[in-house]
């Protein structure tokens, strides 16, 4: 499994993949962090398709996915999902975190993609653990790489050196 998982030090919004995963908001109109890079270099067709989104099922819950296209990144589609704000549950934040991670994988499936990048969810504005919510992405994915083999390759895209040397630490050690 390990070797269809890369961890990057960078951008998610300048990585070419199938499918780059943002950590939105309930509201998918874009805010701050990835979500803003997102769509401020994607463009408006996201934010069209996130707007119809919200007209048919409004919005997105925490733990969920919805997709839409890519615009100017170098993808073909964006799977938009929000992740939990820490408020020190750490049962519920993590199942609802590892929820993100799987809805994701379910999405990319139905839609054919074969390469995906993710952010390191929740990590910023929405204040998770660092360390915990590796854990809970790895395993995720893992999980999720060994019931899907299209998937070929997955991205994690650490931001910050502080995912980063957690990430590189965890993969290293397992
Ligand atoms: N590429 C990759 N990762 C990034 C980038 C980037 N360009 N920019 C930031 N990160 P955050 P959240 C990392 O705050 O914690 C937004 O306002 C960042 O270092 O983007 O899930 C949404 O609209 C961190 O490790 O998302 C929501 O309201 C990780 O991305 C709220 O923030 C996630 O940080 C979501 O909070």
């Amino acid at each position: 499994m390990k070797n269809r998982i890369n961890i990057i030090h960078g951008d998610i919004t300048k990585i070419a993949a199938d499918a780059i995963v943002n950590a939105a908001n309930s509201s998918l109109l874009g805010g701050s962090g990835v979500d803003g890079a997102i769509h401020r270099i994607g463009g408006m067709e996201i934010l069209e398709d996130c707007q119809k989104i919200r007209a048919k099922q409004g919005g997105c819950k925490i733990g969920n996915a919805v997709i839409t296209r890519a615009g100017n990144l170098p993808a073909q589609y964006v799977i938009h999902t929000v992740g939990p704000r820490w408020n020190g549950d750490k049962q519920n934040g993590s199942e609802l975190l590892r929820n993100c991670y799987l809805n994701c994988f379910k999405l990319a499936h139905d839609n054919g993609v074969s390469t995906i990048s993710f952010p390191n969810i929740s990590t910023g504005v929405y204040k998770f653990p660092k360390k915990l919510a590796a854990e809970i992405a790895l395993q995720a994915i893992n999980e999720s790489l060994s019931n899907n083999h299209s998937i070929k390759r997955v991205n994690i895209v650490c931001y910050d050196i502080e995912n980063y040397n957690i990430y590189c630490m965890m993969i290293h050690n397992s």
